[in-house]
């Protein structure tokens, strides 16, 4: 293969590196009006009444939209793709019309002929609140009395959930030697895209289309949710175009009530309809992620051996359950809680709460980061509680080479992996041992180092349909792609994944190239747009290379064998009597005498010598629905300092040692790597969203929310061991949310090994300055 394999650079860059990408807010349509959003400052309140007479009268204001306007025109609440048995769907209209549940709800829509002129209007609508407590941490709002906040979820419980054997990790703990606790929170983060969701409606009058260009990672998703479900329209009058978009991070896979309303106004007033999120808006709009409360103990025995894990999590949902929400603390989180081990019996118990804040949802890693940060930290206090390096009682515990396919104690089936060879690349990189007799020698000198492991496991590639659809998802997550060869022989592959930045039109244009022997700049990948592409099912869980990937590899199967029977046909041999090679199809042991693909392509279109009654054209499709998830794996391993006297900590070294089984670009998969790495160092060191008890959330500008900048940043080091997996065939894991997944436990482990000395046993995420300082006064008051 001359394409796969190789770290090809992106050729989308030059696009985007010269500004000429096309995101939704470049796109101009004549007469283009635009909208503003009331949104609510209460946290909960009743809504008493909305009144639009002033905001009318504003300059250049088309229409105000409230809550009563959208009954009317019959638009239904926003829709819930994941159904637990014990499911109770609060339902979530598009504009509020009775009371509001979070702050930023919308409660009204101004439509103006310029940004600012709507912006202004949306100032002059007047609502009246009654306020009504309001409750956003999750324990407060499980206690008795708490503020409710539906009556369709009686206790603020949107579900419980739980999954493992009781009984068996009943009996584990009363054999175990070590019983190891844990309480821990994992807080609340905001997605933090550069380009901030928008949408440009427009309605075709003519034909009762819309066409709405938006900010989504899955559009026909979006398009089904928007007509079948929340306007009732047929899917066919909506098109759904999600053109450049600057990155999701799983934010934008849901429909959002923000879309729905600029298709309405569209239609209302017969103009093209846009709005751009503000980033305060995105900040009290988007949808969250993370925001576990959590309780955990683990069973040893003498030597270190892990009998048994039992995990009690209470999941804050927000204010309503967002799309997919409901399966990311349960079915991408409890069934995650084995890890790389191998653990006897596991018992987790979720409880998905509802709270006055903004909806949560996936969120990059998407309850696998929880279960990573949760396991690997406890891995690390059973070492230090029984006197282990973390190293080796991560190497005795984990599941052997050889014991693949492995089935889990909650539920899942491991493809393949290798544990050990990760753990021990990542230890060479690092120079682990030269780390530890540094760290000790510092130590005496007054200066804390630490070393933190961690040893992930990821299940992408989603996903088995059949195994989803019985545990509750409301579609199929196979995925589609077409492949149409054009009579000069170039290729356009239409995929149902959708590029937000992962580059899939390099990677998925060198699988195309090296199977049909054709240059990347022959093949076009054309993704996010349902007008152009059949179906798909979008971009989430990294999915895109070990199923859209494969899809396109299986419709190229299918073109080359139409291909051979043409050739076959032209040079009067039989199809098994060619061999396909760089481009060309030979006869075999009769050098010189072939067919190239360009040729047999022009062949397929004059149609005048084809085969007996085939078709002409040479174009193919296929839907991958894979057999299982992939689950790549991977050890990183982080060095930190930490200044005693600032609470300070910074990076010193950072060993990524990942297996995504067959990498299709190595570079992609080390930019994948690193974005998710720095995610993950976020989430470590500095993001929280914080509401405070009234659910005002108190972290909404960038003043307030940490983000990661450069210099928090250390260079990443990367190591890569390569496991295919049999589930696809190209060997491909997904990766783009490994770093994500395990950068948060390894910073972690690092800070808390360095803090050893001061008697530290844990601290939550985010490890702020001001949060390790306090703990070390706490812990040393004559310092
Ligand atoms: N790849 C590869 N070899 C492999 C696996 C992947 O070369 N063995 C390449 C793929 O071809 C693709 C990229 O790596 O170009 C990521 O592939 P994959 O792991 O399949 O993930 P997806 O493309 O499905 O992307 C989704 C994933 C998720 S879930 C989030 S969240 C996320 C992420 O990717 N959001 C991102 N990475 C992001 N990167 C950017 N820049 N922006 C985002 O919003």
């Amino acid at each position: 293969m001359a394409f796969v394999g190789q770290a090809v650079k992106r050729k989308e860059d030059l696009r985007f590196l010269t500004g000429k990408g096309t995101y939704v807010d470049d796109i101009v349509l004549p007469g283009t009006v635009h909208v503003a959003f009331v949104r609510s400052p209460y946290a909960h309140a009743r809504i008493q009444g909305v009144r639009v007479e002033k905001a009318l009268q504003a300059p250049g204001v088309l229409r105000v939209l409230t809550g009563e306007d959208f009954a009317r025109e019959g638009v239904r609440p926003m829709p819930v793709g994941w159904l637990l048995p014990t499911l109770r769907i609060p339902p979530r209209p598009v504009v509020a019309k009775e009371e509001v549940h979070h702050v930023g709800e919308v409660v009204a829509v101004v439509v103006a002929e310029t940004r600012a002129q709507a912006e202004d209007a949306a100032l002059l609508v007047e609502v009246d609140y009654e306020p009504l407590p309001a409750v956003a941490d999750v324990e407060r709002a499980l206690a008795p009395g708490a503020p409710q906040l539906h009556s369709e979820a009686p206790g603020n419980v949107a579900f419980t959930w739980e999954i493992g054997d009781a009984q068996a990790v009943e009996e584990a703990f009363r054999k175990a030697h070590k019983v190891v606790r844990l309480k821990l929170r994992q807080q609340r983060l905001i997605p933090n895209a550069i380009e901030p969701r928008a949408s440009l409606a427009q309605y075709h009058p003519g034909t009762g289309e819309y066409t709405l260009y938006t900010t989504s990672q899955n559009p026909h998703v979006h398009r089904l949710m928007h007509a079948a479900f929340i306007l009732g329209i047929p899917e066919h009058k909506l098109r759904v175009v999600a053109p450049d978009v600057g990155g999701g991070f799983g934010s934008k896979i849901f429909p959002y009530p923000e879309e729905t309303a600029v298709l309405l106004a569209a239609r209302l007033l017969g103009r093209p309809v846009r709005w751009t999120a503000r980033r305060s808006e995105s900040f009290v709009s988007d949808a969250q992620g993370r925001d576990h409360a959590t309780e955990a103990e683990m069973a040893l025995d003498g030597e270190g051996r892990i009998l048994a894990l039992r995990v009690r999590t209470l999941a804050n949902m927000g204010a309503y359950l967002s799309l997919f929400a409901p399966a990311i603390p349960t079915y991408l989180y409890g069934t995650l809680l084995s890890g790389q081990y191998r653990i006897p019996a596991i018992h987790a118990h979720v409880t998905g709460v509802l709270t006055n804040t903004v909806p949560v949802d996936a969120y990059r890693g998407a309850g696998r980061p929880e279960a990573c940060y949760l396991l690997e930290r406890l891995v690390d206090l059973a070492a230090q509680e029984l006197g282990l390096d973390p190293a080796e009682i991560r190497r005795q515990n984990y599941i052997p080479k050889d014991a693949f396919p492995y089935p889990t104690p909650v539920a899942l089936v491991y493809d393949s992996g290798d544990y050990a060879a990760a753990l021990d690349k990542a230890l060479e990189l690092l120079g682990y041992e030269t780390w530890r007799r540094e760290q000790e020698e510092l130590r005496k000198q007054g200066r804390y180092l630490g070393i933190g492991l961690a040893s992930y496991i990821e299940a992408c590639g989603l996903a088995p349909s059949k195994v989803v659809g019985q545990l509750g998802a409301q579609a199929g997550l196979w995925e589609s792609a077409l492949i149409r060869v054009a009579p000069t022989g170039k290729v356009e592959v239409y995929t149902g994944s959708h590029s937000h930045g992962q580059g899939h039109e390099t990677a998925f244009a060198q699988v195309v190239a090296d199977l049909f022997g054709v240059g990347l700049e022959d093949v076009e990948i054309v993704h996010g747009d349902t007008g152009r592409i059949p179906f798909g099912m979008g971009t989430y869980g990294s999915r895109s290379a070990p199923v859209g990937a494969a899809a396109i590899y299986r419709a190229a199967e299918k073109v080359l064998e139409k291909a051979r029977h043409i050739a076959a046909h032209l040079l009067e041999v039989a199809p098994e009597d060619l061999e396909f090679r760089e481009g060309r199809f030979e006869v075999k042991g009769v050098p010189g005498r072939g067919k190239t693909f360009q040729e047999v392509a022009l062949q397929a279109y004059l149609a005048h010598n084809l085969p007996e009654g085939m078709e002409p054209g040479l174009e193919a499709s296929a839907f991958f629905d894979p057999a299982n998830f992939v689950f790549p794996f991977g050890t990183h391993a982080a060095v930190v300092e930490v200044d005693p006297d600032t609470g300070e900590v910074k990076l010193l070294r950072y060993v990524a040692v990942d297996d995504c089984g067959n990498q299709i670009n190595p570079l992609l998969v080390r930019g994948q790597v690193e974005g998710g790495v720095a995610q993950g160092i976020g989430q470590a060191l500095l993001e929280e969203a914080f509401y405070d008890e009234g659910g005002q959330l108190l972290t909404g500008t960038y003043m307030e929310y940490a983000m990661p900048r450069a210099h928090h940043l250390p260079r990443v080091e990367h190591g890569h061991t390569v496991t295919p997996t049999p589930v696809n065939p190209l060997g491909v894991k997904g990766v783009g949310e490994a770093g994500t997944i395990v950068a948060t436990a390894a910073v972690a482990n690092a800070v808390m090994d360095a803090l050893r000395p001061f008697g530290i046993r844990h601290l939550d995420i985010p490890l702020t300055p001001e949060k390790v300082w306090r703990a070390i006064r706490e812990k040393t008051p004559a310092a």
